[in-house]
């Protein structure tokens, strides 16, 4: 019979037979901590992606490369209870995307369309300011605004970015499936078909020419 392994907030940590667990009250192995909105277990994995990880996705690339390199641009966190391509599992994870430029451009995430194309993704605002961009197979390009308690729903085939267009951290949470994975390549190749920038101070989607 399969062993579990079982893992509370505390690290805490024991091996549960699944039979055993029959009338049992436990701890789930992962918090989401409302004091902080921090993701707290053994299994969370952490990301950071600094300025010296974003080359050719910012417009500007010479005032990228004038940046600190070092600088955090955004950080994931997430709890993948299953293994990777696992059909029918779900993953849960925060994006906090820190308030910033790239000349007049957004702090942003790379985006990505996912490897199984089909899969759709929920967002929600949880802190900050924000918008979500969107962009279809025809390269169509919209955005939802993104603040505390807004919810998004990426169908499948839709790209998906976060921009922070706030002062302070953007936090927004996320749930997706085990099996729909990460396409990169034909964002890092073709980009978004339009770009968020901040125009007379207010964020406007500007055609991407490049
Ligand atoms: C959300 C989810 C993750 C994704 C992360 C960062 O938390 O969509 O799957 O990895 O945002 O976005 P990206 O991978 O585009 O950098
Ligand atoms: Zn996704």
């Amino acid at each position: 019979m399969a062993v579990i392994h079982f893992n509370n907030p505390d690290n805490y940590s024991e091996e549960i037979n699944p039979a055993m667990k029959h009338l049992k009250v436990i701890k789930s192995p992962v918090e989401f901590r409302l004091a902080d909105y921090n993701l707290k277990g053994n299994s969370i994995i952490n990301q950071v992606r600094r300025i010296k990880d974003l080359s050719g996705i910012f417009l500007d690339e010479e005032t990228l490369k004038k940046m600190n390199a070092e600088l955090i641009v955004y950080t994931v966190q997430a709890w993948m209870p299953v293994d990777e391509s696992t059909p029918g599992g779900l993953y849960f994870g925060t994006s906090t995307i820190m308030p910033g430029k790239v000349d007049n451009e957004y702090f942003m995430t790379k985006g990505h369309f996912h490897a199984k194309s089909d899969r759709a993704e929920f967002y929600w605002g949880v802190q900050g300011k924000g918008m979500l961009i969107l962009m279809d197979r025809e390269r169509n390009t919209w955005a939802e605004e993104v603040y505390p308690g807004s919810l998004h729903y990426i169908g499948g085939e839709i790209a998906h970015r976060l921009a922070n267009i706030g002062s302070e951290n953007l936090i927004v949470g996320a749930c997706w499936p085990s099996d729909a994975g990460h396409n990169y390549d034909e964002i890092a190749t073709n980009g978004f078909s339009a770009r968020l920038l901040e125009v007379d101070n207010i964020p406007v989607l500007v055609e991407n020419k490049n």
